[in-house]
């Protein structure tokens, strides 16, 4: 193109109006939700980055789609369309739909895992290493060094580190490993892509060992883009391409589709080997509903395999990473800490530069979090010691997450640029003011997954 300002490619059809609130009101508001922002009513927010996850604005090829849906029990044709397209895109036998990622987790893990056995992964995200202890197994994260250093930058941070992953299987034994997991892109360490180069070295040690490859493939499509922008031979492959080469590794994937395929609702767990099919699918008739529709309606069939078309084209992915990007450069620009380089779907504060005054067994990222909300109505996530924390079994020690971050999630198609601009400039208010930052401590936790429904308080 022979102008450099990337514009959203699309129009704007339908428009929701946000309602505002003032600083008095969200220190009530923040009181009242135990200072978890989790608790806050969806209204209160007035820009909504807590996650990229199901708040995506769905096109109108997607909504015509909605009222095509087919809601028959079985066999619906939706189902059809559904499974053509993954099939022709990820390529694997069996697709089976689920409601959303974590429900493909858990028929997963509930097959595969299990007291003494391990799954190594790049790094768990919180709903997969939870599956993983549910049913009694390990979840191991091998990401490269570099991952879990916010402040280095390298093209490929969400890349599995290869020789830990080697002298690990060989440490517990292949027979105690049901399955090595690569979340593309790697969300806890900051959004960050996977290589295909790394993608092709974990199947061959998979390969030495015999050992399946699964995908966590949520972002699937913006973690190809980066490897045509990054990767060496990449550069004049399709989108479609790159994606067909990355799954072509793999021996199945889970999926939610509230990410990359643009739906509110929705996932599926795919692979090809026939005799964990008829486990899984076993399981899911249990749990979720029948083999044509998991636990979804016709309707979100037909949104998802819409939106897994839609997400290949490159003018968006073009303007969805480069959107991204925008955020972090004007924080870098600013002087505030961010994990470089910036994520497919979010940017990542470095809470332990942004508060260095509070320790991480007084959760500087919830600090942050707090704040943006407190001071401009923004939502955002704590991904460090709140989400992965955990005490030492005999000790009761304190063990602090790697990284403590707050995660700004952009829901895509959904906010504009001068969205964003409100959200840089609140940021910057907040950093100017850092050093009256307050620590926080927890007062109520539930046993797993304790992020979403922890109550604070802060430490005065
Ligand atoms: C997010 C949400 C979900 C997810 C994921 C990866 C790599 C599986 C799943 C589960 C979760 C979340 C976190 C904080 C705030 C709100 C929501 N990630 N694998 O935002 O998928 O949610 O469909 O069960 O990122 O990153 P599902």
């Amino acid at each position: 193109m022979k102008f450099k300002t990337i514009i959203e490619p699309f129009k704007i059809k339908v428009v929701e109006p946000i309602k505002f609130t003032t600083e008095k009101e969200r220190e009530e508001i923040l009181k009242r939700a135990g200072y978890n922002v989790f608790n806050i009513p969806a209204e209160d927010v007035i820009i909504d980055l807590l996650t990229d996850s199901g708040t995506n604005a769905m096109s109108s090829k997607q909504w015509a789609g909605i009222m095509d849906g087919d809601e028959s029990y079985a066999g619906s044709k939706s189902f059809f369309r559904f499974e053509s397209v993954i099939k022709k895109i990820m390529g694997f036998k069996h697709i089976i739909p689920v409601h959303q990622g974590r429900a493909a987790e858990k028929i997963l893990f509930s097959i595969v895992a299990g007291p003494g056995k391990y799954i190594p992964n790049n790094t768990h995200f919180d709903t997969t290493r939870a599956n993983i202890e549910f049913v009694g197994g390990t979840a191991v994260d091998l990401p490269i060094p570099e991952g879990i250093q916010p402040d280095v930058w390298h093209p490929f941070k969400g890349n599995m580190d290869v020789e830990r992953l080697e002298s690990f299987i060989r440490e517990k034994g292949p027979e105690n490993i049901p399955l090595v997991m690569l979340t593309v892109t790697n969300n806890s360490n900051g959004g960050q892509p996977v290589s295909m180069q790394n993608i092709r070295e974990v199947r061959e040690v998979c390969n030495k060992y015999g050992i399946p490859l699964f995908l966590d493939a949520c972002r699937f499509a913006e973690n190809a883009y980066f490897i045509k922008k990054r990767e060496k031979g990449y550069e004049n492959k399709s989108i479609l391409e790159i994606v067909r080469e990355m799954f072509s590794y793999a021996d199945g994937c889970t999926m939610s589709a509230k990410k990359d395929a643009f739906a509110n609702i929705g996932g599926f767990l795919a692979m090809n080997d026939d005799e964990l099919a008829l486990k899984a699918r076993n399981v899911l008739i249990v749990t979720e509903g029948f083999p044509t529709y998991g636990g979804l309606a016709g309707r979100d069939l037909e949104a998802i395999a819409q939106g897994l078309e839609e997400v290949l084209d490159e003018n968006y992915l073009i303007y969805r990473i480069r959107s991204v990007e925008y955020l972090a450069e004007k924080l870098i620009d600013r002087g505030i800490p961010v994990l470089i380089p910036p994520g497919g779907h979010a940017v990542y504060l470095d809470a332990k530069r942004f508060a260095p005054h509070i320790p991480p067994e007084q959760f500087p990222g919830q600090s942050v979090v707090v704040e943006l909300y407190r001071v401009g109505g923004i939502r955002s996530v704590e991904i460090g010691s709140v989400m992965f924390g955990r005490k030492d079994k005999e000790t009761g020690k304190f063990i602090p997450h790697t990284m403590e971050l707050v995660r700004l999630a952009i829901p895509r198609r959904v906010y504009t640029q001068s969205h964003i601009d409100y959200v840089i400039e609140v940021i910057t208010e907040v950093y100017r003011n850092r050093d009256k930052l307050k620590g926080y401590k927890i007062v109520w936790e539930a046993p797993l997954l304790r992020h979403f429904t922890a109550k604070f308080e802060p430490i005065n």
